[in-house]
């Protein structure tokens, strides 16, 4: 008689045993963990249940107003959810989102997202699987990724660039410093300000047409110092004016870019369609994006070629992942937001929404630096520009809190919000 193999394996066994009438675990207790281990103030949701050892995080990270996000969790979702069972994931979010009647605004979108992402981390806790398997198992082996090469002129922008590939990355997002001014994801520029630019008063300020043409000249030479191989990004950070947006893709275009970030502000969505009519350059957008109502017109009309949310501003796992099935049905890729102001949990369902998805376009990285991996043990592994996914089960991710503790967030003038930078003629941009 030939020894059949098992029909499950232990792991599959202990999931069906979790779900053939055993009692579900309940929501015991939901708590807010908050640290700034990296300048950077992260906010994650904790959910432990009734089950002794069953726990989840959730990523909650909305790092300009995080203060805003532990009272929403612990005053609002919290007496709404204890006692609730685990299991029903989407019948807890649709629940949560609304409560509030009013929805889709960032601060409840995070607390939505940390309680989302906490119960994909107990249900792959509870079957012994990390929550790819859960979501459908992987398209691939690890995300392919970018990294954030810049520097105050040219050159250093060439030489981040150069140091990125060594370490085997395929793709390099490039900004440039702006002399005297405050430019996006760099540092000043070092040469003078031209004189016709100087501002009527103090404090940071930009000039649209002088960062678009000093940046044209920056793909101008990183195409031409680095090669045709590299695939080259940009994040115009929604500064340029509609029509700058519009002439800037266009003469991007020769320079081959994998693609060009947040070229208009969500204000702006509708010039989309101006870009495509005058250009072919690949665009990427969403980071601020809260509301179904902006991702949806961009999504259906193909007006970009990569959504980029910031997963937790939608409401977490389950609604980035209705995203990228959407997306997909219309030939758009995913982005996903990955900057430091993503907690590594967050990260991790970023990862494993890279793996997932069919229509993976490419994965935003940030490093995690000492203190963020002493917290957070089992972060998302870096290797040649890839980005790997733990096998462990839920998000595989233990939190240290007495380390966390130690991380408080720090008083900053701005309380961690986002300066306003103004034109010269002291007119706030939004950016
Ligand atoms: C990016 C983003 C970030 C944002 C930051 C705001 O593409 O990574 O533009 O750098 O500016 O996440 O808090
Ligand atoms: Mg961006």
């Amino acid at each position: 008689m030939l020894a059949l193999a098992p029909r499950f394996t232990e792991a599959e066994e202990k999931a069906q045993r979790a779900t053939r009438g055993m009692p579900q675990p309940r929501i015991k207790d939901i708590s807010v963990i908050e640290c700034q281990p990296d300048g950077v103030r992260l906010t994650v949701v904790k959910i432990t249940t009734d089950q002794d050892g069953l726990y989840g995080y959730g990523c909650a990270t909305f790092t300009q107003r995080a203060d805003l996000v532990k009272p929403a969790v612990e005053k609002y979702l919290k007496p709404l959810l204890l006692g609730r069972t685990t299991d029903r994931i989407e019948d807890i979010w649709q629940s949560c989102y609304n409560s509030s009647y009013w929805r889709n605004g960032p601060v409840l979108n995070n607390a939505i997202s940390g309680i989302d992402q906490a119960l994909w981390d107990i249900k792959g806790r509870q079957a012994g699987m990390p929550v790819y398997q859960l979501a459908g198992g992987k398209c691939r082996e690890a995300a392919d990724c970018y990294g954030h090469a810049s520097g105050a002129d040219f050159q250093d922008v060439v030489e981040s660039a150069t140091k990125y590939m060594a370490q085997g990355f395929r793709n390099v997002r490039v900004q440039v410093g702006l002399p005297g001014m405050a430019g996006y994801g760099s540092a000043h520029g070092t040469s003078a300000l031209p004189k016709a630019y100087q501002p009527l008063e103090s404090g940071p300020f930009y000039d649209p047409a002088y960062d678009m043409r000093r940046t044209l000249k920056l793909l101008e030479i990183c195409r031409s110092q680095l090669g045709d191989e590299v695939q080259l990004l940009h994040d115009v950070h929604e500064r340029l004016t509609p029509n700058e947006a519009v002439q800037f893709c266009k003469e991007a275009e020769q320079y081959r870019m994998f693609f060009i970030e947040d070229p208009l502000s969500p204000e702006n969505i509708d010039y989309f369609r101006q870009i495509r009519q005058n250009c072919a350059t690949p665009i990427a957008m969403g980071e601020l994006f809260n509301n179904p109502h902006e991702w949806q017109p961009l999504i259906e009309g193909r007006l970009i070629d990569y959504i980029r949310v910031h997963v937790s501003q939608t409401g977490g796992f389950s609604p980035a992942r209705k995203i990228a099935i959407l997306a997909e049905q219309f030939g758009v890729k995913t982005a996903w937001h990955g900057p430091g102001d993503v907690s590594p949990v967050g990260h991790m369902a970023n990862v494993t929404l890279d793996l997932v998805s069919y229509n993976f376009g490419i994965q935003e990285y940030s490093h995690f630096n000492e203190r963020t991996q002493a917290i957070f043990q089992g972060c998302p592994e870096m290797r040649d520009g890839y980005l790997w996914v733990s096998e462990k089960p839920g998000w595989g991710i233990e939190i240290d809190e007495k380390e966390a503790a130690k991380a408080p967030f720090v008083a900053s003038p701005l309380n961690g919000g986002w300066g306003v930078i103004r034109l010269r003629d002291g007119t706030v941009i939004n950016q």
